[in-house]
């Protein structure tokens, strides 16, 4: 009975965090080459430093406080060196750039706990529209226990492997598609609204459409015809 019970637990653990493969690089790896992260060839990056996402990428944010997304659009752009009202610098936890996205509808890093409805930091949800083989992003300052889900699976806690959470800067967390899940959606960090967390150079590999998006509408050749007769009459009948 015993033995059952464990072949059981050992099965639901399989399940639970059998989705998707994860690597894992910790904070002395901050600012390697995509190459050494496992990007080549072709994929995007985002790196925060604009309101415009990068291509098939929408954001999306649940806080206690509100929410956003999901939207090819950030809605605030957060400034690591001047945006903390309390004056605290968080320039280290760009990868990229000068900015990185803090887990909050407002970009503002307030500093210090509050009740709930007052702390305002949130849930964070990358969707890759038609789905990716890989994604993998930077992160920073995260002190209260995170669960990372794929497709709404969970993976486990956000620090692991080579990543311990802690103030500074946490490290790098890819995402591989694999048999048990051939295609990323959506990545979710699902995190406590007291824990300001902060992300940067999000690069993913872009599974091709399945069903494209068709364009504009391009008239049928017999509409063209159909067109320059009604034009040669209006014309025709012009001249006369
Ligand atoms: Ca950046
Ligand atoms: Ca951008
Ligand atoms: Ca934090």
């Amino acid at each position: 009975m015993q033995r059952l019970w464990i072949a059981l637990l050992l099965c639901g653990l399989t399940s639970g965090l059998g989705a998707a493969t994860v690597t894992t690089f910790g904070p002395a790896s901050w600012g390697v080459s995509d190459a050494t992260l496992g990007f080549t060839g072709s994929y995007e990056t985002e790196d925060f430093e604009d309101l415009a996402l990068a291509n098939r990428l929408l954001f999306s944010i649940t806080a206690d406080n509100g929410a956003y997304g999901p939207s090819n659009t950030l809605n605030q752009l957060f400034n690591p060196a001047t945006g903390d009202p309390n004056g605290a610098n968080w320039s280290f936890t760009t990868w990229d750039g000068t900015r990185s996205l803090l887990n909050r509808l407002d970009q503002i890093p307030v500093g210090y706990y509050g009740p709930p409805g007052f702390s305002g930091y949130g849930s964070v949800t990358f969707t890759f529209t038609g789905g990716a083989s890989k994604v993998g992003f930077a992160f920073s300052n995260n002190e209260v226990a995170a669960t990372v889900l794929v497709n709404g699976v969970s993976l486990g806690s956000l620090t692991q492997g080579n990543i311990a959470g802690g103030s500074g800067r946490n490290g790098y967390f890819v995402i591989s598609a694999d048999a048990t899940t051939p295609s990323i959606n959506t990545v979710t960090i699902s995190s406590n609204v007291i824990d300001a967390i902060f992300y940067d150079h999000l690069l993913y590999q872009l599974l091709p459409m399945t069903n494209p998006p068709t364009g504009g509408e391009v008239p049928e050749p017999g509409t063209w015809a159909l067109l320059g007769t009604s034009l040669g009459v209006v014309w025709f009948k012009r001249r006369r």
